[in-house]
């Protein structure tokens, strides 16, 4: 028996008592009537119960082109400080590459023209930092979940660490760099986009250009700005302080529900 009958099985007996289960071997049951129904119908409350065990999935709100906030701030870094940086920004990341490695299969290096030759999405909403502040803004991107595919996930893969071009804190040994980490739920809800526009616009420098995260059921900081390199990790516990971003190596919570 499969386990795909042996579960089906399960489900009958759940929905109509366990009689079914001790009068019916696999084929009979597979080919009464009625029981297909209960199947049907037992499919139906699985997914129904899995959606509500599953909120994570839900999509956050989206807003229309009249409530976009007249002025959207810009937090933490504004202006990476690096050379490299600097270099990019003066050929208007015409040099700039998103490296995508780690578990993957096929490990990619994408320019920002052949992100945008990926299906876009475009979304309105609210960004929340724990700040204390709010903005309503539009951003355009390639849901990332379209480049892991590019890149074939590898298995034992669990985690995709968001590697940025800014230091946040000066430090020698690195430390300071910002970094962010989502689990794959995340990183393939439909709302997680890797956006290279906001408000019609290419990506402005303080709002991370050439590319960032858009995580939107998650607080302001796990939005990565300045993205350099996607990882696609099995844990995420080697990475610089181990707790999965830069905020979080400093006290903040990993998961930043909204
Ligand atoms: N690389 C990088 N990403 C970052 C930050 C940062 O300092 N560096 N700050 C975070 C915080 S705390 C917030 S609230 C948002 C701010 O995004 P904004 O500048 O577009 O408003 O970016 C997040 N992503
Ligand atoms: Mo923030």
């Amino acid at each position: 028996m499969t386990p795909h009958f042996s579960r089906r099985r399960f489900l009958a007996g759940l929905a109509s008592g366990a009689g079914v289960l001790a009068l019916a071997g696999c084929d009979r049951l597979a080919q009464n009537a009625d029981v297909d129904a209960v199947l049907r119908n037992t499919e139906k409350l699985t997914m129904g119960s899995q959606r509500a065990l599953l909120p994570r999935q839900r999509l956050a709100r989206e807003y229309a082109e009249t409530d976009l906030s007249p002025v959207f701030r810009a937090n933490g870094t504004q202006m990476p400080d690096s050379e490299e940086y600097a270099h990019l920004l003066e050929r208007e990341f015409a040099d700039w590459r998103l490296q995508v490695d780690g578990l993957v299969q096929r490990p990619q290096s994408l320019s920002l023209a052949e992100l945008k030759r990926f299906p876009s999405r475009t979304q309105i909403t609210r960004h929340d930092c724990v700040e204390g502040w709010s903005a309503i803004g539009k951003w355009q991107g390639v849901p990332l979940a379209h480049v892991l595919d590019a890149a074939g996930l590898k298995p034992g893969a669990r985690y995709v660490v968001l590697h940025c071009a800014d230091e946040l804190e000066k430090a020698l040994d690195g430390s300071g760099r910002y970094y962010e980490s989502i689990d794959l739920l995340d990183a393939y809800h439909p709302q997680t986009i890797l956006a290279y526009g906001m408000n019609g616009e290419a990506l402005p420098v303080p709002h991370g250009a050439p590319l960032r995260l858009r995580v939107e059921r998650q607080l302001g900081y796990k939005h990565a700005k300045y993205l350099m390199r996607i990882e696609v990790v099995d844990a995420f516990s080697a990475q610089f302080g181990g707790k999965g971003g830069y905020w979080e190596d400093r006290g903040y919570e990993w998961y930043a529900g909204i």
